[in-house]
């Protein structure tokens, strides 16, 4: 039985399969391979794992366009391997947590093909409608509106059977389930129970705030100029209805399940409503507030712009204020969607690497919530070093690329786009030991190894007391040791400084000073505004015999005070 708000005190572990271990030389990762590497995930003392899609899919977003929710693709095994890996990841006390991806399915799925019929009663299952006003059906900009998918040009494909479209807001491989239909909520709340039946312990639940679309979009009164439903913006005024809905069909929060929604554009005004305990509808959601500072609003895609410290420091501050009474917050600067954080956040450089990971973790594992860390983050695993456009996989930057060249921006500039922020960096194979293809496949892989392999890999960390892997260990046991790191609540310190990351964390009369220093360069502390620590109790820390004045670049502290 599962405690209730076990997940409160809970660190969860990320795995996407297709790059974790390959057990059957396809140069693929798979389930067995899951399975084989459970101690792994033991000894590093997660409780959870979010197993990224593995169900049967075309493949076009790596399993996020699902063509059957009730079987494993034949590249990943079977659902008896998953079986299999639920049972022993249970056995070591590990949980197990399905991606659920509900706002879309493949266009190979049952229900889209039947649905591609006019007179089929699953027409009204996706959304589609017809070429815009007075436009040829088919033509070059005849599309219903304006609207550009995540993946490609348009929102809207042309299906010659029907003379319709039909909408994808991510690919044309990824048409949007119409959740206004009562029988699309049954049929995917009767998917999840057959889950829950088979032992899931939760749901990381995929876009899960487009759901609901925005008003007029249900109509099919389509503003032909009109860019709805806007994708980042968010949700429709249905969202909370059907989460609350989903949580009592499946019985979620009955069952004490993990429940995460990602909710791209969410604010925390709709995440306190979404998690709010006593609304039934998530325990939290993945913010992308954080993990979008560093672009222009409304600017193209390749544009970045520079994140200073206080302004990343000051936004995971805000959330946690937002919520510190009602809701919960999750925490995570990696996924599979995101560079890798010691190198977009951190230095990547052989001389920091090691410091910025561990201070990066420190940092973000002290706050308050449950912290997720990606395949890799714990062993400080870097961007790939990619140089031609060759060596990406991934259906966005394959995009991106392509309208950025067609659009006449300069290769240079969407190339450092892509060196910089690409998701193919957080999908470079595992490293595990320095062995050929880095123990990952005996096979060539799917997508290049990062060549730092033979130094950075999970092998070599084991051998290593002073490793990325050994202080994310301390982490975990630190939050599971300690109430203070769980529930205790949070206070920013120097909320102007621009290199250091100060914060306290308060439960009764214990009190936590956090102090990082998340630069390259040493940083004096400034004494007069910080809490008297002279005496504290070092809890942990990325460097021996640190100075009382002063932190070392990328050294970070985690002190009790009396
Ligand atoms: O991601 C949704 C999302 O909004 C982004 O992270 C997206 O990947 C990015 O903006 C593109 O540049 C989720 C999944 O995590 C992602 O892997 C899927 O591709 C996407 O949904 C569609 O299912």
């Amino acid at each position: 039985l599962r405690p209730d708000g076990w997940w409160r005190s809970a660190v969860v572990y990320q795995i996407y399969p297709r790059s974790f271990q390959d057990s059957d030389g396809d140069g693929i990762g798979d389930i067995p391979g899951i399975t084989s590497r459970l101690d792994y995930l033991a000894e590093l003392g997660v409780d959870v794992i979010w197993l990224s899609p593995v169900y049967r899919s075309p493949q076009c977003d790596n399993g996020y366009d699902i063509s059957d929710y009730r079987d494993v693709d034949p590249l990943f095994g079977t659902l008896a391997d998953l079986e299999t890996l639920i049972a022993a990841a249970h056995e070591r006390g590990i949980r197990l947590v399905m991606d659920l991806v509900v706002n879309h399915t493949s266009d190979e799925h049952p229900w889209f093909i039947e649905s591609r019929d006019p007179a089929s009663p699953k027409r009204d299952w996706y959304f589609w409608r017809p070429a815009r006003p007075g436009a040829e059906p088919g033509a070059a900009g005849s599309e219903p509106n304006d609207r550009p998918a995540a993946f490609a040009p348009s929102a809207w494909t042309y299906d010659p059977v029907s003379g319709e479209y039909y909408l994808g807001i991510f690919s044309p491989g990824q048409p949007d389930l119409n959740w206004e239909n009562p029988e699309v909520r049954q049929a995917v709340y009767a998917m999840m129970r057959w889950w829950v039946d088979r032992g899931v312990d939760g749901f990381r639940m995929d876009v899960i705030n487009l759901i609901s679309k925005p008003i007029g979009f249900t109509t099919d009164a389509l503003d032909p100029s009109g860019v709805e439903p806007t994708y980042e913006g968010g949700s429709g005024p249905r969202l909370d209805e059907f989460l609350a809905e989903m949580n009592r069909e499946v019985r979620l929060d009955d069952l004490n399940l993990l429940t995460v929604g990602e909710m791209p554009g969410s604010t925390v005004e709709t995440a306190i409503r979404a998690t709010d305990p006593g609304r039934h509808e998530l325990n939290m959601v993945f913010t992308f507030e954080h993990v979008m500072l560093d672009r222009v609003p409304g600017g193209q895609r390749w544009d970045l712009v520079d994140l200073p410290l206080p302004v990343l420091k000051n936004n995971l501050a805000h959330w946690q204020l937002g919520l510190a009474d009602v809701g919960w917050n999750s925490l995570y600067f990696d996924n599979h969607d995101q560079a890798r954080a010691v190198s977009r956040f951190g230095d990547d450089s052989p001389e920091h690497r090691v410091a910025s990971a561990k201070t990066l973790a420190t940092v973000l594992h002290l706050h308050k919530g449950t912290p997720y860390v990606y395949q890799g983050e714990e062993l400080g695993m870097t961007n790939a070093p990619f140089t031609t456009i060759e060596q990406y996989r991934d259906i966005s930057a394959l995009n991106v690329y392509a309208a950025a060249t067609a659009g006449g921006v300069p290769t240079e500039r969407v190339m450092h786009f892509l060196e910089t922020r690409s998701r193919d960096h957080a999908r470079t194979p595992m490293q595990w030991d320095a062995t050929d293809a880095a123990g990952f496949t005996t096979a060539t892989p799917w997508i290049e190894v990062n060549p730092n392999y033979p130094t950075i890999n999970a092998a070599a960390a084991s051998e290593d007391a002073d490793s990325v892997f050994a202080h994310f260990q301390k982490l975990i046991a630190l939050r599971h040791d300690n109430a203070v790191v769980r529930e205790g609540r949070f206070e920013l310190l120097l909320p102007e400084h621009d290199r250091l990351w100060a914060f306290t964390r308060t439960l009764d009369d214990e009190r936590l000073l956090v102090l990082a220093n998340c630069s390259s360069r040493p940083a004096d502390l400034p004494l007069e505004d910080l809490p008297d620590h002279v005496d504290a109790e070092l809890l942990l820390g990325t460097h021996l015999n640190g100075r009382p004045d002063s932190l070392a670049p990328w050294e970070s502290r985690i002190l009790r005070l009396d």
